[in-house]
Order: C-alpha cells, then structure tokens, then sequence
C-alpha cells in the first residue's frame, strides 16, 4: 500500500459516480481517501459507500466553536476530520476532540498551508498551531510545497504528518515521505488522469519510501 491520502474532489459536473469509481479502482493501493466541500456538497448519503472501500477523511476545515463543530462532524460519518488549528483549544478544538474520541474517529489540524498566500497568515504561526495540536490532534496537515517548513514541524511533531501540495501545486511525489512525512495527500495529478490507477502506481515507482 502507498502512504498516500486520495484527494477525491471532483471536477464541475462530476461527483459520488465519479469519486467512488476512482475509489474502487485505486482501493488496494492506497491508505485512504480525503474528501471535501466538493463532494459533500452532491449529498452525504453515499458516504457510506466510500467507507467500505477505505479510510476516510472528512476535510471540512473546521474553523467554528466547539458546539457549532461538534453539530458538523454528528451529521458526517467519516473515520477522522481536518480542523484549523488556529481555532484554538478551550471551547474549540478541546471539547471537538473528546467528541471525535468518544466515537473512535481522529482530529487532524492544519498547522500551515501550501499556497503561496499561507506566508501571509497561517504559516507564521506554524509553532503556536503545532503546540495546540499536541493536546488535540491524532495528525497535523503541513506542506509538502514548502520543505523547509515541513522539515521544521517534522523535527517538533512526533505523531501523523499529512502533506497537501503534490503534483499540481509543485511537489514531487515521494518529496515529503523523504523529510519525514507520513502520508502525502493527492489530488488531481492522479484523480484527473485517464487512469487514476496507472498513474499512481508510476508516479510512486521510483520511491523508496513507499
Ligand atoms: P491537489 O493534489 O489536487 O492539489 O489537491 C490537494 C488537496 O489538499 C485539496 O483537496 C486541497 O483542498 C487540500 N489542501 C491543500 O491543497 N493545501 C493545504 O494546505 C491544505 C489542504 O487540505
């Protein structure tokens, strides 16, 4: 199995038809799914489908306090969910976590992002959001599109590290497994191939690390 999260977020027009046929055919190679708004937003339903064929991750982003994000994640029956970590702990992330634990499902906080504009805010605050992740978070979400900050959190965060930014955004595949991290999350580099399981399969032919 490769250590990479698939990214399902589907194109304009497309949606569950689409997300679980990519599903079905990469299933055995991969650790699980993330999905999103995009998804979500053709219905919740079928969530349950795509549940049977991995792991998956809801990335809602939460960014709310804990009674309104408590209220989202009791409406979605995914095995673990992307919060900010900015959010904070006391009336936020805290209590969202002893909900998400008393249903055995894990909290993953970003701590920085990929884009370019994440230098303006949220990666300067990479420390503080990586000390609320220690009491609150199963897996921390850093970038793969910045080495330097990934290598950085990597020395400070001892538990799951999820790194977005492969492919499209400019990452190679296998960069962020070589610093460290333990999943990569991809996206369209290989949902929107031809053959999202051919791809995969050569675009982690050459790492070592997976
Ligand atoms: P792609 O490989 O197609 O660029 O997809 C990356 C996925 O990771 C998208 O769902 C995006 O919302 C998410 N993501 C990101 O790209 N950067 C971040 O910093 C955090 C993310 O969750």
């Amino acid at each position: 199995m490769l250590p990479v999260l698939l990214s399902l977020d589907p194109p304009p027009g497309e949606g569950w038809e689409w997300a679980l046929r990519i599903a079905e055919e990469t299933k055995d190679l991969v650790a699980g799914f993330k999905i999103g708004w995009p998804l979500l937003l053709e219905g919740k339903e079928r969530l349950r489908e795509l549940k049977e064929k991995g792991f998956v991750v809801a990335d809602l982003k939460l960014a709310d306090i804990s009674f309104t994000m408590i209220n989202i994640v009791r409406r979605i029956d995914a095995d673990a969910f992307i919060a900010h970590a900015f959010v904070g702990r006391r009336r936020g992330l805290r209590e969202l976590k002893e909900e998400l634990e008393k249903e055995g499902k894990e909290l993953y906080v970003v701590v920085a992002m990929s884009h370019s504009g994440a230098d303006e805010g949220v990666n300067k605050h990479w420390r503080e959001n990586v000390l609320i992740a220690y009491e609150v978070a199963d897996g921390v979400v850093a970038p793969a599109t910045k080495p330097e900050l990934l290598k950085a959190v990597r020395r400070v965060w001892p538990r799951k590290l999820l790194t977005p930014g492969v492919g499209v955004q400019g990452a190679k595949p296998c960069s962020a497994l070589e610093l460290g991290a333990d999943l990569e999350i991809v996206g369209r580099a290989v949902t929107r191939s031809e053959n999202p399981r051919d791809r995969l399969i050569s675009l982690y032919s050459s790492c070592k690390h997976a």
